[in-house]
């Protein structure tokens, strides 16, 4: 009998197997599933907007919006429906297909700021992008009210291993994390949660992280993998820069372990040259973020992204769209 290709019992030793393939047979084992599960010719645009910028009572040691670290990012109060519309036209008139609101929240409450996110929700879904929010820990009650008003995806990372969180954040826990992804599922909207390498983390923990999120009950729709952006004041801000051939290791696993998931190429990429970002969309990165922020650090912006479209002949993808059904490699 063949194996499934959709499965959720990987073990650790599998895993190990895969990402330390040779690199060569590592990219074609993903980019053979990539071909037969997504449409390769294209990588889904999306921008992510800060909504609610620094002053986090969190200390996630990677994170430039923790009120803690001295960073330089000063702390914001909610921004008002009528600006973060603005930026979402602008995003959809430049090809962007998701947009993804960012509160440093650790967690949301159930208050006047919310009830705005709502409204906010409603109005960027009214336009049709797909709308994502990242703010925290969640209520199941909370997830369905962001459903209700038409919420497509909830962004919560794991980030790292169950192991080697405790070395990263100590202001909430790794259950913490997988309760409001359960959450998330319970109240219907999609989930997106991947992680960041270049902590200081090892290849295991790369892996394990990979496997608590392939063995979810069901893939999360949307694995974004981060490379570190190492930012001045952060305990994080003299770490190496990620190495290449590290993150075309991690997405190759993801893509392998989770073929129908979104996997996306998320920070760091000012530090990947149009080569290097193509090494990892062969590998079945299919989504990027564009403009020139993520949330408060600098990333590629439209045009030079557009730039890399042509170059590579690549096709920005629609909203919503479900992937293929498994087709022959
Ligand atoms: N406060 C919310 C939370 O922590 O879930 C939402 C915003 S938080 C900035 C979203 C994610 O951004 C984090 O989980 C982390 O994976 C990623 N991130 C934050 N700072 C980063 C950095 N310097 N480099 C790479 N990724 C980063
Ligand atoms: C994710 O995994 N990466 C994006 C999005 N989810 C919210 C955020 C990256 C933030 C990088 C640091 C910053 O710009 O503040
Ligand atoms: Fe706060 Fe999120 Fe940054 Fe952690 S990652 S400090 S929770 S904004």
């Amino acid at each position: 009998m063949t194996e499934p290709l959709i499965r959720h019992d990987w073990t650790l030793e599998e895993i190990a197997e895969i990402y330390h393939s040779p690199v060569l047979d590592l990219v074609f084992r993903a980019a053979s599933l990539h071909r037969s599960f997504q449409d390769t010719a294209e990588v889904q645009v999306c921008t992510l907007l800060s909504i609610k910028t620094g002053g986090c009572p969190e200390d996630c040691a990677y994170c430039p919006q923790a009120a803690r670290y001295h960073t330089g990012v000063k702390a914001e109060a909610l921004l008002s429906k009528e600006t973060v519309l603005e930026h979402a036209r602008r995003a959809r008139d430049a090809g962007s297909t998701r947009f993804c609101m960012g509160a440093a929240w650790r967690e949301v409450r159930d208050n006047r700021d919310f009830d705005r996110v709502l409204e906010m929700v409603r109005e960027v879904n009214g336009l049709g992008l797909e709308v994502c929010c990242t703010m925290g820990m969640l209520t199941e009650h909370q997830a369905r009210r962001l459903q209700e008003a038409g919420l497509h995806a909830y962004n919560h990372n794991l980030d790292t291993s169950d192991t080697f969180y405790g070395e990263i954040i100590h202001t909430r826990t790794y259950e913490d994390r997988l309760r409001t992804l359960d959450h998330v599922r319970k109240a219907g909207v999609t989930v997106c949660c991947g992680g960041i390498i270049g902590l200081g983390e090892s290849p295991r923990d790369r892996m394990a992280m990979l496997q608590t999120l392939a063995n979810l009950s069901q893939h999360p729709e949307s694995v974004p993998v981060n490379a570190l952006v190492s930012v001045e004041g952060t305990p994080l801000e003299h770490r190496p820069r990620v190495d290449i051939w590290d993150m075309v290791r991690m997405i190759a696993c993801a893509r392998i372990l989770m073929p129908r998931t979104m996997v996306r190429l998320s920070a760091g990429r000012m530090d990947f040259s149009i080569a290097e970002q193509a090494l990892c969309f062969l590998a079945g990165a299919n989504s990027i973020f564009t403009g020139e922020k993520l949330l408060t650090t600098p990333n590629p912006g439209f045009e030079e992204d557009q730039e890399m479209f042509r170059i590579l002949g690549l096709k920005p993808r629609a909203a919503f769209k479900k992937e293929k059904e498994e087709t022959a490699a």
